[in-house]
């Protein structure tokens, strides 16, 4: 029995190609937790988290994750049967009420060293990979109408994206549905337009946006409206013709439960680390799929360990009506891989090998770890 016997957590600090204007805040860099497992027989697993903007976005923070690791998580696990994962999980989740992105993150790292020890790829321990690649959108976000557009031909040119995800919610209506528009006249029917709108709308607001975004084009809405106000999201689902995504409300199957019980939303916007793991992730995707709902895999922008994991699980999902956001390292200024995620023909591929697929430059990780002074374990 491979037992537990470290579990380590680095943080990294990477900075971005260009600011990430969100309704909420602007990112210039994006901080990484990276998770390694060790177990007795010698065998290891990688994990990691992010979130967005630091606790502004939700409530983790990398520190928050790294702290819920270190001292709750990582202790109640050590010595536990790795290759016992669900009961791992319930570990966690008596230990740490809240906290997904941090579970998510150990969870990834115990499913990367139980492939690796099988020498499977974690897809085919959750039945199999459907697809070697998934459609894979762009986000748009740079904060001016001229810029986005020419990042948006130049990512169609490149055969990179043909998704492109706008964010709005900064700035007043008027100004937000002029940028949208030009953006839909500049690719015309060459690209899938989206918005996300990061909960910025009050309802009243949210009817006029999505009515106006309608007219222009826009296929889909993502969390138009906060996340606590699910009457709101199914006020706007009801009577929109635009999709609506829920994103933020979505954190695991009870709120997925909730939306798609009562059809708040049309799609999902599946993340692991808000769902909590790759497991409870795979449940918000049954009950969306049992729902009759669309499927969407969603990102917290996250670099390349976290990125491959939602991989291996989303190319097992049978129907991923939406395709998939998986862009997060080509946010980043610089790759902490040994081998990148291979972005081409407008997808991502699914990393091949076994565990989730990816190994991590330990030159890379040195460079941006937050505490530079201290040695990271080979
Ligand atoms: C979000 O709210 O969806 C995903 C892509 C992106 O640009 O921001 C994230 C978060
Ligand atoms: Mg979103």
């Amino acid at each position: 029995m491979p037992r537990i016997d470290l579990i380590e957590t680095t943080l990294l600090d990477i900075p971005t190609i260009r600011g990430h204007v969100l309704s909420m805040t602007t990112m210039t860099a994006q901080s990484v937790v990276l998770v390694r497992v060790r177990f007795d027989d010698g065998s290891e697993g990688i994990g990691e988290g992010t979130s967005i903007g630091g606790l502004s976005y939700g409530g983790e923070s990398a520190e928050s994750i790294k702290l819920a690791i270190d001292h709750y998580i990582g202790p109640a696990l050590m010595g536990h049967d790795g290759n016992d994962i669900n009961g791992a999980i319930g570990i966690i989740e008596r230990t740490v009420r809240g906290n997904p992105i941090a579970r998510c993150a150990v969870e990834i790292a115990l499913w990367d060293g139980l492939g690796r020890r099988l020498g499977v790829p974690v897809a085919q321990l959750f039945g199999g990979a459907v697809r070697p690649a998934m459609p894979v959108a762009w986000t748009l976000a740079s904060g001016n109408s001229t810029t986005d557009i020419a990042e948006a031909e130049a990512m169609i040119e490149a055969r990179r994206h043909n998704i492109f995800k706008l964010k709005i919610g900064k700035r007043d209506l008027k100004s937000d549905i002029a940028h949208v528009g030009a953006i839909c006249a500049a690719v015309g029917d060459r690209a899938s337009i989206r918005v996300d709108v990061n909960q910025a709308w009050d309802l009243a607001t949210a009817r006029r946006g999505v009515a106006m975004l309608e007219e222009i084009g826009v296929e889909l809405a993502e969390q138009p409206v906060r996340a606590e106000f699910l009457r709101d999201l199914k006020a706007l689902t009801d009577t929109s013709r635009l999709s609506i995504m829920a994103d933020e409300v979505l954190q695991g199957p009870i709120d997925a439960m909730r939306v798609a019980a009562n059809r708040s939303a049309d799609v999902f916007a599946v993340k692991i680390g808000q769902s909590g793991g790759l497991r409870r992730g795979s449940e918000v995707i049954a009950i969306g799929q049992a729902a009759g709902l669309g499927l969407y895999g969603g990102t917290m922008l996250e670099a390349g360990v976290s990125t491959a994991a939602a991989l291996q699980l989303f190319s097992t999902v049978e129907t991923l009506h939406w395709g998939t956001e998986l862009f997060g390292p080509l946010l980043l200024k610089d790759e902490i891989l040994a081998e990148p995620i291979r972005y081409a023909d407008f997808c991502v591929h699914l990393p091949q090998g076994p565990g989730i697929g990816v190994a991590l430059d330990p030159d890379k990780v040195r460079f941006y770890r937050r505490d530079r002074g201290a040695t990271l374990a080979p």
